[in-house]
């Protein structure tokens, strides 16, 4: 209805309130909104002639029925109303703008850059005034806000607009990397899980806790990866450990007690008591009281009792033994497969030291009793190749003596007034922690600080075998060759039941046939595998030709003794190598 419109009742409303008064088409709630002279008036009872203008009519009202009747093009534009109460201007030509108002001309479309204000000079020609921070014709060139800058530490500035600010090295910041930020404190310590937070200076990292890894040492590693859960046992992953679930009856760590046991063993069976410690027990014969323990990988003794086999799978892997006996002599074999070029197989000392390592695929050792300079040897075999090799090193005061694979032994003399190498540092297997590994590194006591990745197998130290089990510290290391085993199965079958028979070389110069007390040498491209040398007087190719002379027996043939590498060293003639 008319009425619930707010009426604007200005003087060209007449013809309505004459036409509502006619035939009473509104009947009377029709009323004013506007002007304020005529508000709430209604337009039944108003007279109409209150509906008249007076006075000039503001353009307000008259523009708005028609857009353009305020003229709002300018100079000279043609006005063009559109729907809904809009218009458009048609400039004349010269002209440009949403109503014609501004010229075309040396400043259209703003030739300046960065917002800056175009001035029309003359004809084709204009001049920018620039806002702060810049320069230049156009103002293109952003003002060097750094010629001067303040940044700290070797922070680069980045130049702004009307400032600056400082992209800070690595382990810097502030505005003007004043501060340097402190790593490994309480509010900058993003190690997490018991790791161990260091401060490098540009930089920190965490060296984790056993059984995490990840930069900051969030990820608990997978225990369960090779578990020995039987029997259906699930497996639980723990912080460097795991657990077995065991279903139903099933006992143990390992789940390996059944509860048929129980049933068809009386119970004095052997296997309810079993002390098998790493291992399952098992019984052979049931009627027997005897049973034995089937260990797990990496572990061995009568109740697999001893941890004697190791795989190392990080490059920061370890394990710390106690400092090296040189005295009188220091004997350390060790039986190891690995893949890899690169890593340290052990080292112990600071700067007199005793180092090897894997470099380049072959044994290297550098020996240093404390007679400048160090003396260096790189084993004439290459070992990088998943099979298990033994190293033997062997040292006697200043000599030191290697030998892989029980083929030849070669030595060095670190030749001066020191006598012996004197170890007091813990001696590490298959790598080194950071701080020792770097100082061995810089004093080029080892090529590559990257560690073994592999497997040692065993490792004898003094003619004991060692129990990784007793170690001072493990890092990154895991029971067992298992990893290596699946590729080279057969192999290892026969590395366990008889370690020594795969080692075993035809040694050219056994039953060798060189008479008149010639020595026999190994030469591979001698029709024999050896060549003779033969005494002053006697010559051919055995020797066999010249004056009689008496055969000593102190030249025999080389039969190696499998069981004392130091008496094996005694028979032969060691050929010296130092390798500069
Ligand atoms: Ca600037
Ligand atoms: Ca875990």
């Amino acid at each position: 209805a008319l009425g619930s419109n707010p009426l604007y009742c200005d003087c060209s409303l007449k013809w309505l309130s004459e036409w509502v008064k006619l035939d009473y088409v509104e009947p009377g709630i029709a009323r004013c909104a506007e002007p304020e002279t005529m508000r709430d008036k209604l337009l039944l009872s108003t007279p109409a002639s209150y509906f008249v203008c007076r006075g000039r009519v503001s353009n307000d009202i008259l523009s708005k029925c028609d857009a353009c009747y305020t003229f709002p093009c300018h100079n000279d534009a043609q006005c063009h109303p559109l729907p809904e109460r809009q218009y458009e201007c048609r400039c004349t030509p010269g002209y440009h703008g949403e109503h014609c108002e501004y010229m075309i001309d040396a400043c259209y479309g703003n030739p300046c850059r960065h917002n800056s204000t175009c001035s029309v000079l003359e004809e084709g020609r204009f001049s920018c005034q620039c806002i702060p921070g810049y320069t230049g014709a156009r103002c293109e060139s952003n003002i060097d806000d750094c010629a001067e800058n303040k940044c700290q530490n070797n922070g680069t500035c980045i130049d702004g607009v009307e400032m600056y600010t400082c992209a800070c090295p690595a382990g810097f910041t502030g505005e003007l990397c004043e501060s340097k930020i402190p790593f490994c404190t309480d509010t900058f310590n993003p190690c997490l899980n018991g790791a161990k937070c260091m401060d490098h200076f540009t930089h920190y990292s965490c060296e984790c806790a056993p059984g995490f890894r990840g930069d900051n040492c969030s990820e608990n590693i997978d225990d369960c990866q090779n578990h020995l859960c039987q029997n259906g046992g699930i497996c639980v992953d723990g912080i460097n450990d795991y657990v077995c679930k065991c279903p139903d009856d099933f006992t143990g760590k390992f789940c390996e007690g059944a509860p048929m046991v129980a049933m068809m063993y009386p119970q004095t069976s052997p296997c309810q008591h079993h002390e098998c410690k790493h291992g399952v027990c098992f019984q052979p014969n049931p009627s027997s009281a005897d049973y034995v323990c089937k260990c797990a990988p990496g572990y061995s003794g009568k109740r697999c009792e001893y941890l004697t086999s190791l795989s190392f799978v990080h490059n920061n892997s370890f394990v710390e033994m106690e400092p090296l006996r040189t005295k009188p002599e220091a004997n350390v074999t060790i039986v190891f497969s690995t893949t890899q070029q690169n890593g340290i197989l052990m080292y112990d000392g600071h700067m007199e030291h005793l180092a090897v390592e894997l470099f380049n695929g072959r044994i290297r050792v550098s020996y240093d009793v404390g007679n400048y300079p160090v003396s260096t040897m790189y084993s004439f075999e290459m070992v990088s190749d998943g099979r298990y090799h033994m190293v033997e090193l062997l040292a006697i005061n200043k000599n030191f003596t290697l030998r892989v694979n029980r083929g030849l032994a070669r030595s060095i003399i670190n030749e001066g007034s020191k006598d012996f190498l004197k170890l007091s540092a813990p001696m590490f297997l298959g790598g080194l922690p950071q701080e020792p590994g770097q100082h061995a590194f810089n004093h080029w006591h080892l090529r590559n600080i990257t560690s073994f990745k592999g497997c040692m197998k065993e490792v004898w130290i003094n003619h004991k075998q060692v129990d990784f089990g007793n170690a001072a510290r493990q890092q990154k290391v895991t029971p067992g060759c298992a990893l290596l085993d699946s590729e080279y199965e057969g192999e290892v079958d026969d590395v366990m039941q008889e370690t020594p028979q795969i080692f075993k070389q035809v040694d050219p110069c056994e039953n060798h046939k060189c008479r008149r007390g010639g020595k026999c040498v190994p030469n591979s491209n001698a029709k024999d595998g050896y060549t003779c040398k033969c005494k002053s007087g006697s010559k051919g190719r055995f020797c066999e030709q010249g004056e009689d002379i008496t055969e000593t027996s102190d030249i025999t043939g080389l039969s190696l003794p499998d069981l004392s590498f130091a008496a094996f060293t005694c028979h032969i003639e060691l050929e010296m190598v130092i390798d500069w």
